[in-house]
């Protein structure tokens, strides 16, 4: 009985979540001091001319050691992109500057901060093949996800 009070509970919980974040176009996920983010998904309906993904940095390290961001661009872009980020530097939030590869890109956070990244998806087609990842040096190459546009 109690079981099954708290499960149901949870399942409205998260129906509720899920309705708000489609019609609004906003997600928010989270990354920790273990390099990981809390999805490897994004989805975003297709209908979103603008999107919000609020960053929640969950850990206590700082931006210098253990920074997270979100980037969003196409997924075969992931790797060059991180690699030409690496000596951009935090202050350029290890992207290139001008990298017009990126779509989007949020500020480098630490432990126990949060950003929010909105951008017009003006630049992205239906069903395209995107990802979201952190470009921290190295970190690109497992906090990363895809982002779905559909
Ligand atoms: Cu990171």
């Amino acid at each position: 009985m109690r079981m099954r009070n708290w499960l149901s509970v949870t399942v409205l919980a998260f129906a509720g979540f899920a309705a708000q974040a489609s019609e609004e176009c906003q997600v928010t996920i989270e990354g920790n001091d273990m390099m990981k983010f809390s999805t490897d998904v994004i989805s975003v309906p297709a209908t979103c001319e603008e999107v919000s993904i609020t960053l929640k940095h969950t850990g206590n390290l700082p931006a210098a050691s253990m920074g997270h961001n979100v980037v969003i661009a196409d997924s075969a872009n992931v790797q060059p992109i991180g690699i030409d980020g690496t000596s951009a530097g935090i202050d350029n939030s290890f992207i290139k500057p001008g990298d017009d590869r990126v779509y989007a890109f949020s500020e480098v956070i630490g432990g126990g901060e949060e950003t929010t990244l909105t951008f017009s998806t003006a630049a992205l087609k239906a069903g395209g093949d995107y990802a979201f990842f952190c470009s921290f040096p190295g970190h690109w190459a497992v906090m990363k996800g895809k982002f779905e546009f559909k």
